[in-house]
C-alpha cells in the first residue's frame, strides 16, 4: 500500500488500511485477505488487489478524488465472522472480542496480543468516504452458466452459526456395557442426522445449511467419547425463515437432551443479518458494467462478505466476476484472466462515476 502511495497502517484487529493522502472525498474499496483452510487465491484478496491497483492508478494520474483501501481481517470467521469490518464500523463489542475463540480454542484476545498490533482501531470516516465498493468472485456457478461476465449484487444472505455440544463420560470402549455408556459422540451424531434430515421440509427454497465441523474428545477408537461438538450454519435472505429454523433446531436440541444419558446444549457463535445493497449505488455499477459488456446479471449473494457489515454504515454495493466451474473454498478456485481484468476496469469506472457525482474536489480547510 505504501508503494502505491497510500498512507498505510495495521490496526488493532489486523485490518490493513491505506488512505489516499489529503482531505478529499473518497470511495472505500475493500474485501479480506484471510482465507478458509485450503482456500483459493481469489476469495477476498481479489477485492483488495483491485482497490490497491485503482488507488495506485489514481494517485499516479493525480486524480482530485481518491480511494481508501482496506483489507479486513478474519472475514471468514476463524475467530469471529467479519471481525475486521465489524471493528471498522464500530459494531464490535468488547464482549464479542473477549469471548471469540478459534476452532482450536485459542482465544482471539490472546492471538491479537501475541501479534502485537497497535491499539488503534481504524474507523469509517463519514465526512470523507462517500461509498463502499467491494468486488469478489461469485464462488458459485450462476454467472458462468448464463455466460455473464459481471454480476451486480442485490443483497447478501443472513448467516447463523451454532455450536452444539454433548457431554457424557469417557469409558473403556471394550469393557463398558452399551447400556451403561454416556456416549456424547453417538448422541451428537443422532442429533446431527435428525437436523439434516428435517431441514428440507423446514426450510424455504433458497435456504442452505452445513455441518462443517465435528469433533470428539478425547478422540480415540477405544474410548467412549466424553465430549462431542459440531457447528451448524444456516443461511437465507429472509430473517423470518432463519428465525423459524433456529426455533426448530433449538427444539431438536432440547429433545435430544431430554431422556438421554448425556447433556446436550447449543450456543450461538455467529450471527450476521441479511442485508440489501444500496440500490442507487448498485445501479451506478450496473450501468458502468453495461457499457463494458452489456447488461450484467442481477443476483443475490449466498456467500457472506464484509459488505454485509459495512452496508449498515455507509452506502455499499458489490460486483461479482465468474468463478470457473463455480468452485470456491477450495484450492482449485480460479477465474479467467480476462474476467479478472474486466472486473477491475468496471470497478475503476464505477469509482470515477461515484466520485464525480459526489463532487470529488479537494476540500480546503479540512
Ligand atoms: O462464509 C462465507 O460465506 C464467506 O466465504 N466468508
Ligand atoms: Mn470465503
Ligand atoms: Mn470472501
Amino acid at each position: 500500500m505504501a508503494e502505491a502511495g497510500l498512507a498505510a497502517a495495521i490496526d488493532r484487529v489486523g485490518n490493513v488500511y491505506g488512505r489516499t493522502p489529503g482531505n478529499r472525498r473518497t470511495v472505500l474499496i475493500g474485501s479480506h485477505t484471510d482465507s478458509v483452510p485450503n482456500g483459493g487465491w481469489l476469495d477476498g484478496a481479489l477485492g483488495v488487489m483491485y482497490g490497491l491497483e485503482i488507488a495506485r492508478a489514481m494517485i499516479e494520474a493525480g486524480h482530485a478524488g481518491g480511494v481508501d483501501v482496506i483489507s479486513f481481517q478474519d472475514e471468514e470467521g476463524t475467530f469471529l465472522p467479519c471481525l475486521g469490518s465489524k471493528s471498522y464500523c464500530g459494531v464490535l463489542s468488547n464482549d464479542d472480542l473477549a469471548r471469540a475463540a478459534g476452532p482450536d480454542e485459542r482465544r482471539l484476545s490472546d492471538v491479537l496480543a501475541a501479534a502485537g498490533f497497535s491499539a488503534e482501531a481504524s474507523r469509517f470516516e463519514p465526512d470523507r468516504q462517500v461509498a463502499y465498493l467491494e468486488a469478489h468472485i461469485e464462488q458459485g456457478p450462476k454467472l458462468e452458466a448464463a455466460g455473464a461476465r459481471i454480476g451486480i449484487v442485490t443483497g447478501i444472505v443472513g448467516i447463523r452459526r451454532f455450536r452444539v455440544r454433548a457431554s457424557g463420560q469417557a469409558d473403556h470402549a471394550g469393557t463398558t456395557p452399551m447400556r451403561l455408556r454416556k456416549d456424547a459422540g453417538a448422541a451428537l451424531i443422532r442429533l446431527a442426522a435428525r437436523i439434516l434430515e428435517s431441514m428440507p421440509a423446514m426450510s424455504a427454497g433458497e435456504t442452505v445449511w452445513n455441518i462443517g465441523a465435528m469433533e470428539f474428545k478425547p478422540g480415540a477408537a477405544n474410548v467412549v467419547p466424553a465430549e462431542a461438538s459440531f457447528i451448524l450454519e444456516i443461511r437465507d435472505l429472509d430473517e423470518k425463515v432463519l428465525d423459524r429454523l433456529q426455533t426448530r433446531v433449538e427444539a431438536m436440541v432440547a429433545e435430544a437432551a431430554a431422556g438421554a444419558p448425556v447433556a446436550v446444549a447449543h450456543e450461538s457463535i455467529g450471527r450476521i443479518e441479511a442485508v440489501a445493497m444500496d440500490r442507487a449505488l448498485a445501479d451506478i455499477v450496473r450501468k458502468v458494467a453495461a457499457r463494458h459488456v452489456g447488461e450484467p446479471m442481477i443476483m443475490p449473494s449466498g456467500a457472506g462478505h464484509d459488505a454485509m457489515v459495512v452496508a449498515r454504515t455507509m452506502p455499499s454495493a458489490m460486483l461479482f466476476i465468474p468463478s470457473i466451474g463455480g468452485r470456491s473454498h477450495n484450492i482449485v478456485e480460479d477465474t479467467r484472466e480476462d474476467d479478472i481484468v474486466l472486473g477491475c476496469r468496471v470497478l475503476a469506472d464505477a469509482v470515477n462515476e461515484v466520485l464525480s457525482r459526489a463532487g470529488s474536489t479537494d476540500r480546503p480547510g479540512r
